[in-house]
């Protein structure tokens, strides 16, 4: 039974054991679980807030901007910008990066976020949230540029997620293992519910968007077609499958129980790697799995080592129980190019 106390307790008594969340760290994830609160507020209300449909704008991905995703990346901005743990932000609703303003003091961190994932849900009621993922500004670089943001996944300093769903859950880590805290609605504070996340090495279910198979590359489809030949095939065990089209639902879920999610390169756009963002999607959740035991590629190489060359630079992602990702990281290693 996991010994219930809120986030600010485990924050500072990880800080005085074991030193590693500096005072400055701990503001910062402090800060965006408070926004995180506010957002849930704002997710809640749905109709009965005017939050619902479209904004009648696009972002940097041209994609359509929902209400929601604009009024969280709104609160994660205010929320952030004035503490003096920041230096500056970057959002999948923002093109470029979001400098600290000079009336507030800039401290070393760089914070990322999509400010509102899996927004496709959020008019029908299903599970979205916010992913985070934190750097540290590079020594010595006087002012911020989006360079500094550059840096492979291995350099996170903390990632995590909040998911509004059934409940509202915070994930993080700081490097040493994953937590997942629990709002509390009638105090109002996240209690922590799980002190030690483990995602099981072997799965039978697998998370994909089935609708794209005929757009796959062979290695992808050669996986998929073995889970699907069930206990009948070269697997000799049945697959279930699930896919929310939220990635913060598809990875929580993979985290409690486990699992492997994909979401490959397909021919319809060959020269985008994938659908979702390296920087504060694949790299914060990638970071996410691999403290919980378990794996995250680009279906060749590890996603935490990827050197980003664009802030909003996509990537295909297989990422979950340990087994299975080796195995589709093989099937397409042994396929070449
Ligand atoms: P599709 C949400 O838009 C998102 O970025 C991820 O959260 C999710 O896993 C994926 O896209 C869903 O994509 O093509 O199935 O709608």
């Amino acid at each position: 039974m996991t010994r219930r106390i809120s986030l600010t307790q485990y924050l500072i008594e990880q800080q005085r054991q074991h030193g590693h969340i500096p005072q400055e760290l701990r503001l910062l994830i402090e800060v965006v679980a408070r926004a995180c609160k506010r957002i849930a507020i704002s997710v809640n209300k749905g109709a009965l807030g005017e939050v619902l449909g479209t904004a009648g704008s696009e972002n940097v991905q041209g994609e359509v901007q929902k209400k929601l995703d604009i009024i969280a990346n709104e609160v994660l901005i205010e929320a952030n910008e004035w503490g003096g743990h920041l230096a500056a932000m970057a959002s999948e609703e923002m093109e470029g990066i979001y400098v600290v303003p000079n009336r507030f003091p800039q401290g070393e961190y760089l914070l990322m976020f999509d400010p509102l994932d899996g927004s496709s849900n959020i008019d029908v009621n299903v599970s979205i949230g916010t992913i985070f993922s934190v750097l540290k500004k590079p020594e010595g670089s006087a002012g911020v540029c989006e360079a500094d943001f550059l840096q492979p996944g291995h350099q996170q300093a903390a990632a995590g997620y909040c998911v509004y769903g059934p409940q509202t859950t915070l994930v993080l880590t700081v490097g040493d293992g994953v937590v997942m805290f629990t709002l509390d609605r009638e105090q109002g504070s996240f209690v922590l519910t799980e002190d030690e996340v483990k995602i099981p090495e072997d799965t039978k279910e697998f998370a994909i968007n089935m609708s794209n198979m005929r757009h796959w590359d062979a290695p992808m489809k050669r996986y998929i077609d073995e889970c699907l030949e069930g206990s009948t095939g070269v697997r000799g065990k049945d697959f279930n499958m699930r896919w929310i089209a939220s990635m913060v639902a598809d990875v929580h879920r993979i985290l409690t129980r486990g699992g492997v999610f994909m979401y490959p390169w397909d021919k319809r756009e060959p020269n985008k790697a994938g659908k979702l963002r390296l920087m504060y999607e694949a790299n914060p959740m990638a970071f996410l799995v691999e403290q919980a035991g378990g794996a995250a590629t680009n279906t060749r190489q590890r996603i935490l080592d990827l050197q980003p060359s664009q802030l909003h630079e996509r990537v295909s992602v297989v990422l979950g129980s340990k087994n299975e990702v080796e195995q589709i990281t093989r099937y397409h290693l042994e396929a070449g190019k």
